[in-house]
């Protein structure tokens, strides 16, 4: 269980709103926002979401394994991991921890603004930052992560380069969503050439038809020069049962990146993962906003140049 360095000044932020609670249980201290189109729960180590529940349809969204760690050190396997200020495994180190170093350690809580209507939370917008950010040898670099939860929960990394010097940034919001079935989902709106990390071959075309049967990593090449474009995205699953078809469908959109990673271990690798049930595979899909090396043009920071990368969901 993590003890927060500030518990006073986090408990004087949430006391003040109409929409969000501290717990701190068996997954760590974490805030539950409670508005009026959606339900979320955020863990303070690694400022991680755990759980997005749309009330539209009271579906979750997100896919948290069963096995995740809660030990305040291993990464949360599962919602939405922050990979920052590197995707991966870092360009320059090898040593160094996969997925950069945000999302093993505690947040702080900066500031919560709720809007309301009537006595109706429509929109909680969360911010918050890592409390170390000179480590490993960056310096000088600053970040944000804003949630905001109303009928979509939309989730931004803000990189600010406060140092006189270019800084490489690559990070992705790691979202692991939660489906019927990987065997019958169809991916829509990911049709740029990819990079497929299990055979290291690069610029393949992505299939028209984008179904699942095996293993799959792959970094889609976004437009980089065209942050601004939203990028849409669309899962649908069908859960074959006797009596009916039920088909689920998540929209998502993303803008900040400049590529889009989608990621299933399928079967052998969800064996091989002690934080991931066997068949854990079957019920997830990661669909991800990324800045990468992979990109035409990896993401550089000027001095004083701020980065929004950020993932909708609906
Ligand atoms: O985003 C895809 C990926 O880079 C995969 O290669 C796989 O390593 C996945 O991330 C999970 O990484 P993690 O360090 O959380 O086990």
């Amino acid at each position: 269980m993590q003890s927060p360095s500030n518990p006073a000044a986090l408990v004087k932020i949430v006391n003040k709103t109409k929409s969000v609670t501290i717990e701190d249980g068996p997954k760590g201290l974490c805030l539950r926002v409670d508005t009026q189109h959606s339900t979320l729960l955020l863990s303070l180590f690694g400022g991680h979401v755990l759980s997005y529940i749309n009330k539209a349809d009271n579906n979750e969204r997100l896919w948290l394994s069963k096995h995740a760690v809660f030990d305040g050190k291993t990464p949360i396997r599962g919602g939405i991991p922050i990979c920052w200020p590197w995707f991966s495994n870092h360009h320059l180190e090898p040593s160094f921890p996969s997925h950069g170093f945000v999302r093993t350690q505690m947040f702080d809580l900066i500031d919560i603004s709720e809007t309301l209507s009537g006595q109706n939370v429509v929109q909680s917008q969360l911010t918050l930052s890592p409390k170390q950010l000179d480590l490993f040898g960056y310096k000088n670099i600053q970040m944000k992560l804003i949630i905001e939860i109303s009928s979509t929960l939309n989730i931004n990394i803000i990189s600010m380069n406060n140092s006189n010097e270019i800084m490489p940034i690559t990070q992705a919001l790691h979202s692991y969503f939660r489906i019927e079935n990987i065997a019958s989902t169809l991916l829509k709106g990911v049709e740029t050439d990819y990079d497929d990390k299990p055979s290291i071959t690069f610029g393949l075309k992505a299939p028209i038809y984008y179904t699942f049967d095996g293993e799959v990593d792959r970094i889609h090449k976004h437009d980089h020069n065209n942050f601004s474009q939203p990028q849409s995205i669309e899962i649908s699953s069908t859960a074959t049962c006797p009596e009916h078809e039920q088909i689920t469908t998540i929209k998502i959109r993303q803008c900040g990146h400049d590529s889009t990673v989608v990621w299933n271990p399928w079967k052998e690798k969800s064996i091989s993962m002690k934080d991931m049930e066997n068949e854990g595979y079957a019920t997830m899909l990661c669909i991800e906003a990324a800045n990468t090396q992979n990109a035409e043009l990896p993401l550089q920071l000027a001095p004083n140049q701020i980065h929004k990368l950020s993932q909708q969901i609906y």
